[in-house]
Formats: structure tokens, C-alpha cells, sequence
């Protein structure tokens, strides 16, 4: 079986915030389930910078930087920020390398080949947040992007279109066909509604751009950023959609973007002839203490900050757990802190701890006998998994360690071992047994701290050393 994840390519004109985090991180869990699960060699994980578009363009005049400088700094700087809080992903894609422009002007011209890219002029309202036409209905009371508070340009140009309204049909077959084409279901009904609702062609080159990859029928004419980002999931993957992983696709990406990943990509799909992606996974947005996260609030919260003071496990499951993967929900520092101070250190750690420090004391760390593992219990986490609860799949790990403590209080086997040392072996067998199971699953939540968990668990005979799993942190 093979696995092909995705995340959005993020664009290069802002540092990386813990938004984009949230999503990489859920990508990355998802991908450790599977690499677990189906062999390392059967999954692969494609990241990458967005940076053909106008906004980098204006960040780099704003850092006075020459563009191709600003791009590899940005670029180095997304990469290194996911290296460094544990994201292992098997390639990372730019939009500006030679790859990816050879696969634009490839895809490009088999879709003017079918017949389906058209000059004709465009007039239309652009918004460079969102890097999109928008309609006079979509802004709000002072006529500004409802996004990002700015009122769009007018714009009249000479553009390419592309005959995206000839898809509506195929395109609600693939939804009719897969049901799992977009999840949550939720947002499949979004975007079906709003495909029955008529589809318009869409402008796919400017011819005002300063920068970006050129049409390769017309030297003026730059391909739109939409069009030329999408087509990254095909040129960040060895041999495009010849590639056997190319049919066992799944994008994960944030709400905000269904409509380009959901209509137009498919369609873009349909027209060159290749087969569509497999699965699209739209999750949701989180604010900060119930603000949405803007520079103007100045509430962004970096993903390097968290890990520095709370590593990065804490970071990725403090995250994944705050609310369940396809809703929304809030992000606040003090929510964050507490989780690590009681579930984290209090909860987990403090159970790997007294646990083996207890076996250590009374049973000298040698194991009593083993109790394997109820492969129902494993078989619940795998389900959350397969259904991407990835918020169930921690709640259910942190049951576990609950009812592991509760025991552990209850049956007291300290005092139990100085009166009835089988009995107290008994306790001891539940508890490791409970600790196995933990460990197993912290190979996919807590991959840093998953080592530190088989060094104190030991070998089949012994436990190993006791020692904290999570350092308490300053006030
Ligand atoms: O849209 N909560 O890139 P982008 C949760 N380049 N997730 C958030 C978030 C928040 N508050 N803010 C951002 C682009 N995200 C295009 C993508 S793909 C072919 C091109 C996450 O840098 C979320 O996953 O604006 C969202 O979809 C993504 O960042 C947008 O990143």
C-alpha cells in the first residue's frame, strides 16, 4: 500500500506561524501513523514555498532585498524552521526551481492543446492577500476583502482563461463517485452546492505580474500563482503523475483554500488527462484568546518559541489536541502551558517515572511476567488514526495514561510489595503493560521523547533507568 501526503506550499513573503505549524505538524502525525504502519518506503510527504507571486514580490521590496535573495532566505527559512520542530518530510518543492517551471509549461500546454485556455479581457476586483479576483458580492460593507481589510485593486487586463465551467458535470461525478474526495463532510457539501451553482472561467495568466514563470505561448504573460502552485504536488514528486503514489494522493490543507483544491485543481486535472487526487482533507482555523491571528493584533505566536521553551513533542501534540483536526478552535498560552504542566510532565512523565522507579525498587527491574498487548486496544487507536481524529487519537493515549495513575494509586503496590510481593508483581505487570502500550503510540505523538520511553522500559527481561520525560519550565 502506498501513502502520498501533501501540505499547502506556504508562501515565502512571512516567517512561518504556528497556523502553518498546526498544519505541517498534523501532516507529519499522519504520515509517522502510516510510515509505521506500512513501511517508510511506502509513504511520502512532499512541504514546500509557494513564491512566484506578487506579495513576495512587494516583501522583498519592503526588506530592500534582490529577489532571488530574499526568495533563498525565506525558502531556507520555512525549511530549516520544519526541520527544526521534527518534521521529516521526503522532499521540499520551491515554486521558482527549474523542476517546477518545466512541469508548469508541460501541464500548460497540454491543457491549450484540449482546447480549454482562451485569451479574452478581464476587469475584476484583485486582492493580493488572498491572490485572487474577487466578486463586488464577496466584500464586505466598505467594500474591502472581508480577509484581509484592504479594498482590492481594479484591474482590466488582456488574460488567459481557462474553461473551467465545462467541468461542472465531471467534477460533481468525482464527488458522487468518491466520497471521501473532500473531508469533513461539511466542507464536500460547501463546495458541491457551489459547483451546482454554475461555474464562470477563471483568469489564469497576468500580464502585469513582475515576476513568476512565463506562458509558454505568449512571453508577456506570466501563469496566475494558483495555477502555477497547484501543479507543485505533481513537479514535487519523482516522475509526476507517472509516479505509483501519485494515485494514493491526499492533500491536507486549511479551509481557506478548498475552492482552489477542490474545483479548480481537479478540473486542471480532468483537462490534462491525468487521473484527479485521491483525497483532499480540509481542517479549520484557530484564533488566539478568540482573536483571529493577525501582525496588526500582534498576537502571532511563533512555533520556534513553544519549542524552545517546551520542546517540540509538547508543541506538536499541545496543538493536534487542542481541538479536533477539520474544526475550528482557540489557541491561548495559558491553555498551553497547563497542558504540558498536567498532562504532559504531571500525567505522562510522572507516570513513566514512578512506575520504573518503583520496579527498579521493590522487583530489582526485573520484568514479572509479560501480559501482551489487547489488540482491540491498538485497534481503536488505529481507527482514530485511519479516520484522521487525530484529537481522539491523544485523548485516547491520555485515557490510557489516566487509568494507568488511577491503578497505580489505588493498588499502592509500594505498600503492597512489603506484605504480598506477588501480588504487588501483578500490579507491576498491568502497569508495564499499560507503559508498552503508551510507548507505542508515542512513536507517532511523542516521536522525541518515544527513544527516552524504550530506554526506561528496557529489554524483554529488565526495565531500564528512571528519568524525567519532561522538564518542568520556568513560571
Ligand atoms: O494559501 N489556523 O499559503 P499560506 C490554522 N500558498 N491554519 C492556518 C492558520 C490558522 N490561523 N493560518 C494559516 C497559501 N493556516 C498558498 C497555498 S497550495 C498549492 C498554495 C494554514 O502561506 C492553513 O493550512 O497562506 C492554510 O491553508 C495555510 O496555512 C495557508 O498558507
Amino acid at each position: 500500500m502506498k501513502k502520498y501526503f501533501t501540505t499547502p506550499i506556504y508562501y515565502v513573503n512571512d516567517i512561518p506561524h504556528i497556523g502553518h505549524a498546526y498544519c505541517t505538524l498534523a501532516t507529519d502525525t499522519l504520515v509517522r501513523y502510516w510510515r509505521k504502519k506500512v513501511g517508510k518506503e511506502n509513504v511520502f510527504f512532499l512541504t514546500g514555498t509557494d513564491e512566484n507571486s506578487q506579495k513576495t514580490v512587494d516583501a522583498a521590496k519592503l526588506a530592500q532585498k534582490p529577489i532571488d535573495q530574499y526568495l533563498n532566505e525565506m525558502a531556507k527559512n520555512w525549511r530549516t524552521t520544519w526541520e527544526q520542530i521534527g518534521i521529516e518530510f521526503d522532499d521540499f518543492v520551491r515554486t521558482t526551481e527549474k523542476r517546477h517551471v518545466k512541469k508548469v509549461q508541460e501541464i500548460f500546454q497540454k491543457i491549450y492543446k484540449k482546447g480549454d485556455i482562451y485569451k479574452g479581457k478581464y476587469t475584476g476586483l484583485y486582492c493580493t492577500g488572498c491572490e485572487t479576483f474577487l466578486k463586488e458580492s464577496d466584500l464586505d460593507l466598505n467594500g474591502h476583502c472581508p480577509q484581509h481589510k484592504k479594498p482590492p485593486q481594479k484591474i482590466e487586463e488582456e488574460n488567459y482563461f481557462f474553461r473551467l465551467s465545462h467541468y461542472g458535470d465531471r467534477l460533481l461525478e468525482i464527488y458522487e463517485k468518491n466520497r471521501g474526495f473532500l473531508q469533513p463532510e461539511s466542507r464536500r457539501n460547501e463546495i458541491v452546492s457551489f459547483i451546482k451553482s454554475g461555474l464562470e472561467d477563471i483568469s489564469i495568466s497576468r500580464e502585469t505580474s513582475e515576476f513568476g514563470i512565463t506562458l509558454p505561448i505568449d512571453g508577456k504573460h506570466k501563469v496566475y500563482v494558483w495555477f502555477d502552485a497547484l501543479i507543485n504536488y505533481l513537479s514535487g514528486l519523482p516522475q509526476g503523475e507517472k509516479n505509483e503514489f501519485w494515485d494514493h494522493s491526499c492533500h491536507i490543507i486549511g479551509k481557506d483554500i478548498t475552492r482552489f483544491h477542490c474545483v479548480i485543481w481537479p478540473a486542471m486535472l480532468l483537462s490534462a488527462e491525468i487521473s484527479p487526487v485521491t483525497e483532499v482533507f480540509a481542517h479549520g482555523f484557530f484564533t488566539i484568546d478568540g482573536q483571529k491571528m493577525s501582525k496588526s493584533l500582534g498576537n502571532v505566536v511563533s512555533p520556534l518559541t513553544l519549542s524552545e521553551k517546551y520542546g517540540n513533542d509538547a508543541l506538536r501534540i499541545g496543538l493536534l489536541s487542542s481541538f479536533e483536526f477539520g474544526n475550528d478552535g482557540d489557541f491561548s498560552a495559558a491553555n498551553f502551558d497547563n497542558f504540558y504542566r498536567s498532562r504532559l510532565a504531571g500525567g505522562v512523565g510522572n507516570l513513566f517515572n514512578r512506575v520504573i522507579v518503583l520496579v527498579n525498587k521493590f522487583l530489582e527491574g526485573k520484568k514479572p511476567k509479560k501480559l501482551s498487548i489487547e489488540n482491540d486496544e491498538l485497534r481503536n487507536f488505529e481507527q482514530l488514526f485511519e479516520e484522521k481524529k487525530i484529537k481522539s487519537a491523544i485523548d485516547y493515549f491520555f485515557s490510557v495514561v489516566d487509568s494507568a495513575n488511577e491503578l497505580l494509586n489505588k493498588e499502592e503496590p509500594w505498600k503492597l510489595a512489603k506484605v504480598d510481593i506477588e501480588a504487588a508483581k501483578n500490579v507491576f505487570a498491568i502497569l508495564l503493560q499499560k507503559l508498552e502500550f503508551l510507548t507505542q503510540m508515542a512513536e507517532i505523538l511523542l516521536p522525541e521523547t518515544y527513544p527516552e520511553m524504550r530506554i526506561m522500559l528496557g529489554d524483554e527481561e529488565c526495565t531500564g533507568e528512571a528519568h524525567i520525560l519532561f522538564q518542568k519550565t520556568d513560571e
